[in-house]
């Protein structure tokens, strides 16, 4: 016999969920590990996945937004390449009745109801972190210590947060001098042509590199080797992220302090989407747990490092 009309419905399958995703580019290990982490948590959970890669481009990010509202995608997410100049394109979203995720970094907007819940970390933190860390290795200094600094990408939320709160801790001490601050694109070859540059420019004088992330770290430790200097030794080096490579050179003594960045955002994203189709309402902040390693703790925690 055929089965009865409501049974025909029971074994239709249903839409599966919908999710648009812009990421800002591919620039370093933590993007990569970024990607993937949404990549599979999405296939996991069962959600189609529209992902476009935004190769640094703002403008990139807009076509891929309108593109997702155009198919009429059940969520957006986006992991907005700079801070600024959000607030035209997230409205269109809005009108659209599309629900949005911030992914990571985060978005100066004027209305904070353009977007339902920012899933990253506490950029600002990590910076504070890096900070604290310096002021206590060097409590016993007698005199001044000359800074400098990898920024990232010019006008990104984690540069901006970074910098501010490695300065709101370091520059409340005396004897601190931050000597050179200069953008290197979060990318392992800015951080090494980058930091030959400082070195021409101030050899030995300096003290203390403040990477803002790992890949320009790792840039900058080649170029200290090459210019004759032990990193980690003749220059304290601190990083944020904490990637595997990072960790060798951690366990190494090259880099003397990494604070953790947790770029596994995969799985609480999907959830978040899950929670916005059944209805649900979102904390508008959700920070994933982050911690500080030094070297003492580099090789214990190698092995567990997942990326
Ligand atoms: O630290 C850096 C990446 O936005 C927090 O972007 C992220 C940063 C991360 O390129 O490695």
């Amino acid at each position: 016999a055929l089965p009865e009309a409501t049974e025909i419905e029971l074994i239709q399958p249903v839409r599966p969920i919908v999710l648009g995703f812009s990421q800002l580019g591919s620039e370093s290990e933590w993007r990569m590990a970024n990607t993937n982490s949404v990549k599979e948590a999405a296939k996991e959970a069962g959600i189609e996945l529209l992902f476009e890669n935004a190769e640094q481009s703002q403008e990139k990010q807009f076509e891929a937004i309108r593109s997702f509202i155009k198919r009429k995608v059940d969520v957006i997410a986006i992991a907005p390449v700079v801070h600024s100049g959000w607030d035209d394109i997230l409205t269109e979203v809005k009108q659209a009745g599309i629900p949005l995720i911030i992914s990571d970094r985060s978005v100066d907007v004027g209305d904070s109801s353009l977007y339902v819940t920012h899933i990253g970390a506490d950029l600002y933190e990590e910076g504070r972190k890096a900070g604290k860390y310096l002021v206590d290795k060097m409590r016993d200094a007698a005199e001044t210590i000359q800074i400098v600094e990898l920024r990232g990408t010019e006008g990104s939320s984690p540069s901006i947060q970074r910098g501010q709160g490695f300065r709101d801790i370091v520059l409340k001490q005396p004897g601190y001098k931050i000597m050179a601050s200069v953008d290197a694109d979060f990318t392992f070859e800015r951080g090494k042509e980058v930091m030959s540059t400082l070195l021409e420019q101030y050899g030995g004088e300096m003290d203390v590199l403040f990477a803002q992330n790992d890949d320009m770290a790792l840039g900058a430790i080649e170029a200290i080797e090459e210019y004759g200097l032990r990193p980690g030794v003749d220059i304290v080096i601190i990083s944020v992220d904490g990637t595997r490579r990072a960790f060798m050179k951690l366990a190494e003594g090259k880099i003397n302090c990494i604070v953790e960045c947790n770029p596994l955002l995969g799985p609480n994203m999907m959830q978040a989407v899950q929670e916005l189709v059944a209805g649900r309402t979102l904390p508008k902040r959700i920070v994933p747990q982050e911690s500080v390693y030094t070297e003492q703790m580099a090789k214990k925690e190698i092995p567990y490092r997942k990326y």
